[in-house]
């Protein structure tokens, strides 16, 4: 099985680009490869922790060409230890979409989660999402989600995800656990395991007191030969402008939502 990948990316450097298509070339199951920025989105749906760039799922098709009728949907924070094809056949009667369960939820979370009408029974994780794009574009879900946004207070502590879980509420499948194991204390071998807490992979300075999953993310990243390069002071300032801006434009919205 050959795989046609889209990754929704800013700021990543020509080199980096092509440092990842040489990886990916050299499965031999590479159909194509596409480097996409994120439609845009209002800056205010953006938080401290969450970039507008995690928005991207919800305008998938904006991002997808109108012949690929299901696609999988992956986080950048994952290790994949399965086979993708194995998800991408599996049922989804009838719902647009599929994901695994956000089991664990801490009592604060819980209680925030039930503010949005919402259990831990049925409130999933975005980080692995299975996708019938035919579905979704004849239900239009893209425009039903970002209408249903505005109905949604300024801060959503889990952006995208509340938004998702709210819109399909009961009509969602749910997938095994396997496939999005936010666990960074399992191995790879038969998951997808999703470092969904902290520290991410990338924040970890010493791997050898680190959890086995973490430990497995930085054996697969040196078996990549990708460099770990450090990003540049330009981007920083960037980063930090578009940052205070979006600040702004939350401080407007909130002040506007409560006239
Ligand atoms: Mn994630």
């Amino acid at each position: 099985m050959s795989v046609e990948l889209w990754v929704i990316q800013q700021g990543l450097s020509r080199s980096q680009q092509l440092q990842l298509r040489e990886l990916w070339e050299r499965t031999g199951k590479l159909e194509a490869l596409h480097f996409v920025p994120p439609p845009r989105l209002p800056g205010w749906w953006a938080n401290r922790h969450y970039p507008l760039i995690a928005w991207a799922r919800i305008q998938i098709d904006l991002i997808l060409p109108r012949n690929v009728s299901r696609c999988i949907y992956v986080d950048i924070d994952v290790l994949v230890g399965a086979d993708l094809a194995e998800l991408a056949a599996t049922e989804l009667s009838g719902c647009v979409l599929g994901m695994v369960l956000n089991t664990g939820l801490a009592q604060k979370d819980l209680e925030y989660v039930g503010s949005l009408g919402l259990t831990e029974d049925s409130y999933y994780n975005t980080g692995v999402v299975l996708m019938d794009l035919d579905r979704w574009r004849r239900e239009r879900a893209r425009e039903g989600l970002i209408a249903r946004r505005d109905s949604l207070p300024v801060d959503l502590w889990f952006v995208d995800q509340d938004l998702i879980n709210v819109y399909f509420a009961g009509c969602i499948a749910s997938l095994d656990k396997r496939w999005n194991l936010r666990d960074a204390a399992a191995v790879p071998e038969g998951n997808v395991l999703h470092f969904a807490g902290r520290p991410k992979p990338w924040e970890v300075e010493d791997f050898s007191s680190a959890l086995p999953g973490l430990r497995r993310w930085k054996e697969a990243l040196d078996r990549s030969g990708i460099d770990r390069t450090e990003v540049s002071t330009w981007r920083r300032a960037m980063d930090g402008a578009a940052g205070l801006r979006i600040h702004g434009e939350r401080l407007v919205r909130r002040y506007l939502s409560n006239v």
